[in-house]
């Protein structure tokens, strides 16, 4: 799934801890000093991520590729500001309400920014920024939320596996099958005996 644009992805992808000030939402909340998250780190909370050619998603033949090769068959456009998206202010403070899904959630910027927050192993907030030609999966169960940036405005594209299912479950929804499977697969550190058995 190598394309030319993948190069410089931490151009359209950038993730970072959070302090904990009540601000604005919107505002960055780097901790002093800034602490970034690097994509890596990212994939192992099972976060995926490309970078794409925001100019022409129409036909491009990267992101076809990965529509195939993932089963992404349902795709439609988000634009988010007061005059397209209905219930604009109420949808704003639900997304950014702490919530799972029981699918992922995947989102590809095709122009302006936005930030999605995701829970690491302990429960802390990483901010991933991201920008025109980024595209970012969260996997089913992850804790996350969304929020504009002070440019607020985004268009992005969602993508699904058949029929979607938007319903978020917000925290806590610890029982849910699809919150176990995550913490199983991400969070569930293995134990020492079970590392030295692996080998
Ligand atoms: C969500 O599920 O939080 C959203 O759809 C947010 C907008 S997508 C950029
Ligand atoms: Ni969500």
């Amino acid at each position: 799934m190598e394309n030319e644009f993948q190069e410089g992805k931490e151009e359209v992808i950038q993730a970072w801890y959070m302090d904990d000030s009540e601000e604005d939402q919107r505002l960055p909340h780097h901790r002093e000093p800034k602490q970034f998250v690097s994509i890596d780190r990212l994939a192992e909370l099972g976060i995926v991520s490309w970078r794409l050619n925001a100019n022409d998603y129409e036909n491009d033949e990267a992101l076809k590729k990965i529509r195939e090769a993932r089963g992404y068959n349902y795709m439609d456009i988000c634009d988010i500001c007061p005059e397209k998206l209905p219930n604009y202010e109420a949808k704003i403070k639900s997304f950014f309400e702490e919530h799972l899904h029981t699918d992922e959630e995947i989102r590809y910027c095709v122009a302006g920014s936005g930030y999605f927050d995701v829970r690491d192993e302990k429960d802390q907030w990483i901010r991933i920024a991201v920008k025109k030609g980024g595209m970012i999966v969260l996997p089913a169960g992850i804790y996350h939320r969304f929020t504009l940036d002070t440019d607020n405005y985004i268009k992005a594209l969602r993508l699904f596996v058949g029929e979607p299912v938007w319903t978020p479950y917000n925290r806590p929804h610890d029982h849910l099958p699809a919150r176990r499977e995550y913490v199983d697969a991400f969070i569930k550190k293995p134990t020492v005996s079970q590392a030295v058995e692996a080998l």
